[in-house]
C-alpha cells in the first residue's frame, strides 16, 4: 500500500503514513474506530485500488461525483428546465436486476438458511470470494461509505460501512441512506457496524479504457454472512445487488438481528391514513413484486376527506412497544422505484417526487432530454432513444425503457411524506395487510380472526407472474410475507418468530388480505384499483375501530353488503364477483398451500399446520 493516495474532501494524504499514526486533525473521525480502519486496510490490501476516497456524504461531494460521471459519459444530464438536477444512467444490458440465483445466505449450518435460500459453507465461500476480490479494484477508486439505516436519532438504526469501486453506488447510497460523517459520528470509536464489501468485478489494466457500466459478465455473487453480520457482493452494479444498505442490510441481515432481538425486518410499505374527522391510523403492507406497492405507498385518495401519507414504500422495521402495540420504522431515506407504469394517472405523487434531483437508470431519453418509459403517457414521444442508447423504433415490439428501469430519489421530495417518516420511534400500527396478484379465487379484501390466522395469511401469500418479471404469464408463485428473496434465515423459523411476536404484545393489530387484481369471466379487472383502493382502506380503518360491517365466511371476514363505500365511484363494480368464494377454487387453493408448506418440513410451526386444518374443515362444511 506504499504511496496509496487517500482522499477526503479536497485534501490528499498518503494512506500508509496516516495509518502509521499521522492522522490529520480533520480526519480523526475516520480513524477512531479500530475495526473500521482494519476493514479499510484489509480491503485495500486485497482489492489493490489506485486510490481510497472517504465519503463524507456532503452535497458538494455528491455533485462533484455527478460531474465526474457526466464528464466520463456515464451520467447524461437531463434538461435543467424539465428535470433539474437529474441524470440518466444506462447499465450493461446483462446487469439489469437482482440475481437471486447468485444470492447466498452463508450461515454455519445449512439448516439455518432454510429451504428457500441458496447456501454455501461460509469458509468455502470466503475462499471463493477472496480469489475473486484479489486485485479486483485495480485502476479504480475504492470509496468508503459510512451509512445509517434508520433516522440518525433512532436507537433502533443500524450502521453499515459499504466499500465499493462504483461511484454510481456512492451517489445512490447518498440518496437512499443517511450517509457520511453523521453516520460515523453515530458509530463512534467503539460502535459496531455491518461491513459491506462491494466490487463491480472489473479491474482495469494499465492504459485500459473504462466502459460506462463496468460489471462482471461471468461471476456474480451477492453473499450474506448472518453470524458474522457481513455482506460481500461481487460482479454487479445494479440495485439490490450493489446498494447494500437496502435488501442486504435492512432486510436480510436485519431480519437475523430482529429474530435475536425480538423484532421484525419486513418487506413492507408504511402509510398513514386519515379519516374526515382527522383520526389517523398507520398501516403496513407486504406485496410480492408487480403488485403496485409504490402506488399504494403514495396513494392519491378518491374519497373526499380521506387522506393517505407515506412513511415508507419498501421496508418496515417493526417492534413491540411499551404500549403493547407494534411500532414500524422506515429505515430508508429514499425511493428506488420501478419507473415503467408510473404516470400522472397511476401515481401522481410519485411523478411529483421525481420531478427533480433524481437518478434514472435504464429509462428512455426524449428529444428534449427528458425521460420516458412505457405507461408514462399514451403517446410515445418521437424521437426517442431507448435504454440501450439506440434510436427507438416502436415497430420493433421491444420496450423503450427496460422493464426493471428505476428512479432513485430522496423521500424528502415526496409531497405526501408523512410527518412521522423520520420519527426515531416509528409509528404505531393499526393494521397489517398482505396481498398478491390473483385473477381468481381471492376476494378484494378479507380479515383474519386472530394473529395466528394473520400469520397464516402472510405465510400463504402468492402472486401470479406477469410478463415483466418472468416472461411466463399467470403462473401462481408462493412468496410468503413477500420475503422469499429477502429472509436471511430459515423461513420456517421466521414463521415461528412472527407467531412469537404476537404472543408478546397485548394488542396485536388486525391482519387483512387484499387482491386488487381479480378478473371477471370476460378476463377484465373487476376492481378499478389505484385511488379507489382508499375504499378498501376505509373498511379496514373502520374494522379496526369495530364499526364497519362484516360477514363471516369460511376464509375470514369480508365486508357485508353495502359495507364497502362505493359512493361516487366512476365505474360500475360487480360486488358479487369481487367477493364470491368458490369452494371449488378454495379446495384447490388449500391443496396448493398444503403442498407448499410441506417444503418447510419439521420447521413449519404447528400453529400454521393447525390453521390450515381448520380452513380445510370450514371449507368442507361450506
Ligand atoms: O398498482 C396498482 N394498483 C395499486 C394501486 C394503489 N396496479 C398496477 C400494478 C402494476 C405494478 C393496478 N393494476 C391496480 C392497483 O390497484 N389494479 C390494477 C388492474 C387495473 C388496471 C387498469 C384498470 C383497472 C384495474 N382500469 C383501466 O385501465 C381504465
Ligand atoms: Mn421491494
Amino acid at each position: 500500500m506504499k504511496g496509496l493516495l487517500l482522499k477526503s474532501g479536497l485534501k490528499s494524504f498518503d494512506f500508509r503514513e496516516v495509518l502509521s499514526g499521522k492522522v490529520p486533525n480533520e480526519m480523526r473521525i475516520w480513524f477512531q474506530n479500530k475495526e473500521l480502519v482494519r476493514r479499510i486496510s484489509e480491503t485495500a490490501a486485497l482489492c489493490t485500488p489506485s486510490e481510497i476516497r472517504l465519503c463524507d456524504g456532503s452535497i458538494e461531494e455528491y455533485e462533484s461525483l455527478c460531474r465526474d460521471l457526466v464528464s466520463k459519459g456515464v451520467f447524461i444530464p437531463l434538461n435543467p428546465e424539465r428535470r433539474p438536477g437529474s441524470y440518466l444512467c444506462r447499465s450493461d444490458p446483462a446487469d439489469v436486476a437482482r440475481v437471486e440465483e447468485a444470492t447466498f445466505i452463508c450461515s454455519k449450518n445449512k439448516e439455518d438458511a432454510g429451504p428457500t435460500n441458496n447456501w454455501q459453507d461460509p469458509a468455502e465461500m470466503n475462499k471463493t470470494l477472496d480469489r475473486l476480490f484479489a486485485g479486483c479494484m485495480k485502476g479504480r477508486i475504492l470509496y468508503v461509505i459510512p451509512f445509517c439505516m434508520g433516522p440518525l436519532a433512532s436507537p433502533f438504526s443500524i450502521i453499515g460501512v459499504q466499500i465499493t469501486d462504483s461511484p454510481y453506488v456512492v451517489c445512490s447510497m447518498k440518496i437512499m441512506t443517511n450517509m457520511g460523517t453523521a453516520a460515523l459520528e453515530k458509530l463512534g470509536p467503539e460502535g459496531r457496524f455491518i461491513p459491506c464489501i462491494h466490487s463491480v468485478g472489473k479491474p482495469l489494466q494499465e492504459g485500459e479504457k473504462d466502459v460506462p457500466w463496468p460489471s462482471n459478465a461471468i461471476q456474480k455473487y451477492i453473499v450474506h454472512f448472518p453470524e458474522e453480520r457481513k455482506v460481500r457482493s461481487f460482479g454487479s452494479g445494479y440495485g439490490g445487488n450493489a446498494l447494500l444498505g437496502k435488501k442486504s442490510v435492512a432486510l436480510r441481515i436485519a431480519s437475523v438481528i430482529g429474530k435475536e432481538e425480538g423484532w421484525l425486518a419486513e418487506h413492507m410499505l408504511i402509510i398513514g391514513v386519515t379519516n374526515p374527522e382527522g383520526r389517523k391510523k398507520y398501516i403496513a403492507a407486504a406485496f410480492p413484486s408487480q403488485c403496485g406497492k409504490t402506488n399504494l405507498a403514495l396513494l392519491s385518495s378518491k374519497l373526499p376527506g380521506w387522506k393517505v401519507e407515506c412513511v415508507g414504500d419498501d421496508i418496515a422495521w417493526i417492534r413491540p412497544g411499551k404500549d403493547g402495540r407494534l411500532h414500524a420504522l422506515n429505515p430508508e431515506a429514499g425511493f428506488f422505484g420501478v419507473a415503467p407504469g408510473t404516470s400522472y394517472a397511476s401515481n401522481p405523487y410519485a411523478m411529483e417526487t421525481i420531478a427533480k434531483n433524481t437518478i434514472f437508470t435504464n429509462v428512455a431519453l426524449t428529444g428534449d432530454k427528458d425521460v420516458w418509459w412505457e405507461g408514462m403517457t399514451k403517446e410515445i414521444p418521437s424521437p426517442l432513444i431507448d435504454w440501450t442508447g439506440d434510436l427507438y423504433n416502436p415497430a420493433s415490439g421491444k420496450p423503450a425503457a427496460q422493464s426493471n428501469a428505476r428512479f432513485t430519489v430522496s423521500k424528502m421530495q415526496c409531497p405526501i411524506l408523512d410527518p412521522a417518516s423520520n420519527d426515531p420511534r416509528g409509528v404505531p400500527l393499526s393494521a397489517i395487510l398482505f396481498g398478491g396478484r390473483r385473477s381468481s379465487t381471492i376476494p378484494l379484501v378479507y380479515q383474519s380472526c386472530s394473529w395466528e390466522e394473520g400469520v397464516f395469511l402472510g405465510a400463504s401469500v402468492s402472486s401470479e407472474t406477469t410478463a415483466a418479471a418472468t416472461g411466463v404469464v399467470g403462473k401462481v408463485r408462493h412468496d410468503p410475507f413477500a420475503m422469499l428473496p429477502f429472509c436471511g434465515y430459515n423461513m420456517g423459523d421466521y414463521f415461528a418468530h412472527w407467531l412469537e411476536i404476537g404472543k408478546r404484545i397485548k394488542n396485536p393489530p388486525p391482519v387483512f388480505y387484499v387482491n386488487w387484481f381479480r378478473k371477471n369471466a370476460e378476463g377484465r379487472f373487476i376492481w378499478p384499483g389505484f385511488g379507489d383502493n382508499i375504499r378498501v382502506l376505509k373498511w379496514i380503518f373502520e374494522r379496526e375501530e369495530g364499526v364497519s360491517n362484516y360477514t363471516e365466511t369460511s376464509i375470514g371476514l369480508v365486508p357485508s353488503k353495502d359495507a364497502l363505500d362505493l359512493s361516487g365511484i366512476a365505474t360500475e363494480v360487480d360486488v358479487n364477483a369481487l367477493f364470491s368464494i368458490s369452494s371449488e377454487d378454495w379446495k384447490k387453493e388449500e391443496k396448493e398451500i398444503e403442498s407448499y408448506f410441506a417444503l418447510f418440513g419439521k420447521k413449519l410451526p404447528e400453529a400454521l399446520a393447525n390453521r390450515l386444518e381448520e380452513l380445510k374443515l370450514r371449507l368442507a362444511k361450506s
